[in-house]
C-alpha cells in the first residue's frame, strides 16, 4: 500500500476487517516487521488519539516514530508556489517535504480543511504535495477531507458490536459552536457505502455533503425518522460544503443534540462519535455516559486501524 486515503485503498473491505480482528488478538505477532523503520507523523493541527494511536501502532509493529508538531518547532511553511517568500514565511514546503522523506520509510499527514478555499481543500493540496514530493508510502491522520484512520476503526468497531446481520447506522449532524471540516463524515460515508450495513444520513438543509463520498446513501431531513429502528447512532458535527456557505457556521440549533428522547427513537442502538466531542451542543451528558455510549472502545481500535495500515505500508516496502 503506497497511500491511505479511503475504504478503496484497503481492497476488500471484509478482509481487512478480519486482518483488524486478528492484530487485535495478537498485535505484537508482528514485532519485527518494522525493526529499523521509522514512521514520521507530521501533524499540522491538534490531536490526542491520531497522535497517540499512531505511535503505538508503530511500536507494536517494532517501528520508530517521529513526531513533528509544524506549528510548535518547525519553520513557518509557504505552501503556494510562486510567492517572493519575503512575509514571516521561512521555508516552502517544496524543500520541506522531500527533507522529512529522507529521515524516515513512511509519513502520516495531518493537515485539517482550511475552508480559505474549497478547491484547494478538496484537491487535498497539502496532502498531495506529500505524496509528489516525499518519495514515502503516505497515510491520511485526517487531511483537508478525508479521515480514513477514524472510518476504518468506527466499521471494526461497528463489525465488533452489532448484533444483526446488516445493522441499520444513522449519521446524524450535530450542533457545534465551529466550523468543523467534512473529513470525518466524507470518510465514514464512505466507508458505510461500501460496508454491509443499512446507511441513512440526517442534517439540516444546506449541510448536504459531497456526493463524491455519499454516492447512493439515503439523506432524511426529519432527524426523529431517520433514527427511528437504527441500530448504530453516528453523531458528528460538520460546516457546509455548498459553495455559496462553503465553511461557514450557519445553525446551532440545539434541537438537533442528541440526547436520551432522541435515542429513545432507536432499537436501543450504540451511540458513537470520534471525539474530541463538545457535551450537550452535539451529545448529552446522559447519553454520552450511558451504557449504549461506546466512543472509548471506538478509540481504543484507532490503534488497529492504523496498525493494519502501517503494516501493509511496511509489506510494501523494498
Ligand atoms: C476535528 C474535526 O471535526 O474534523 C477532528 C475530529 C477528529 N474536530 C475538531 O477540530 C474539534
Ligand atoms: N478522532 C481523532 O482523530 O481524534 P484526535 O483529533 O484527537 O486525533
Amino acid at each position: 500500500m503506497r497511500t491511505y486515503t479511503c475504504a478503496k485503498d484497503l481492497g476488500d473491505l471484509k478482509a481487512a476487517v478480519n486482518e483488524a480482528f486478528e492484530i487485535k488478538k495478537n498485535r505484537f505477532a508482528h514485532k519485527t516487521l518494522g525493526e529499523n523503520k521509522t514512521a514520521l507523523l507530521v501533524f499540522f493541527n491538534s490531536s490526542l488519539r491520531t497522535r497517540l494511536s499512531s505511535q503505538k501502532a508503530a511500536m507494536n509493529l517494532g517501528m520508530n516514530s517521529i513526531v513533528l508538531d509544524i506549528n510548535h518547532g518547525a519553520w513557518k511553511l509557504e505552501t503556494e508556489r510562486g510567492v517572493v517568500m519575503d512575509g514571516d514565511k521561512t521555508e516552502h514546503i517544496l524543500e520541506a517535504i522531500p527533507v522529512m522523506g529522507c529521515y524516515c520509510d513512511i509519513i502520516g499527514v495531518r493537515s485539517f480543511a482550511q475552508f480559505e478555499n474549497k478547491e484547494d481543500d478538496y484537491t487535498e493540496k497539502i496532502l498531495n504535495q506529500f505524496i509528489k514530493y516525499s518519495g514515502r508510502p503516505v497515510f491520511s491522520m485526517e487531511s483537508a477531507i478525508v479521515h480514513p484512520l477514524q472510518a476504518f476503526a468506527d466499521l471494526i468497531t461497528i463489525e465488533e458490536y452489532k448484533t444483526k446481520a446488516r445493522p441499520k447506522v444513522v449519521m446524524t449532524w450535530a450542533p457545534h459552536p465551529k466550523a468543523l471540516p467534512q473529513a470525518v463524515p466524507n470518510s465514514f460515508a464512505d466507508f458505510m457505502n461500501e460496508a454491509d450495513v443499512e446507511f441513512v444520513i440526517t442534517h439540516p438543509e444546506g449541510y448536504e455533503l459531497d456526493t463524491q463520498f455519499t454516492r447512493g446513501a439515503k439523506i432524511e431531513h426529519n432527524q426523529d425518522k431517520a433514527l427511528e429502528g437504527a441500530d448504530f447512532v453516528y453523531a458528528k458535527n460538520w460546516a457546509p460544503f455548498r459553495d455559496d456557505i462553503y465553511g461557514r457556521v450557519v445553525n446551532t440549533d440545539r434541537s438537533w443534540t442528541v440526547d436520551s428522547r432522541k435515542m429513545s427513537l432507536t432499537d436501543n442502538a450504540y451511540f458513537m462519535h470520534c471525539l474530541p466531542v463538545r457535551r450537550n451542543m452535539i451529545v448529552s451528558d446522559e447519553v454520552i455516559e450511558s451504557e449504549r455510549s461506546i466512543v472509548i472502545p471506538e478509540a481504543a481500535n484507532r490503534e488497529i486501524s492504523c496498525q493494519v495500515v502501517l503494516k501493509r505500508m511496511l509489506e510494501s516496502l523494498s
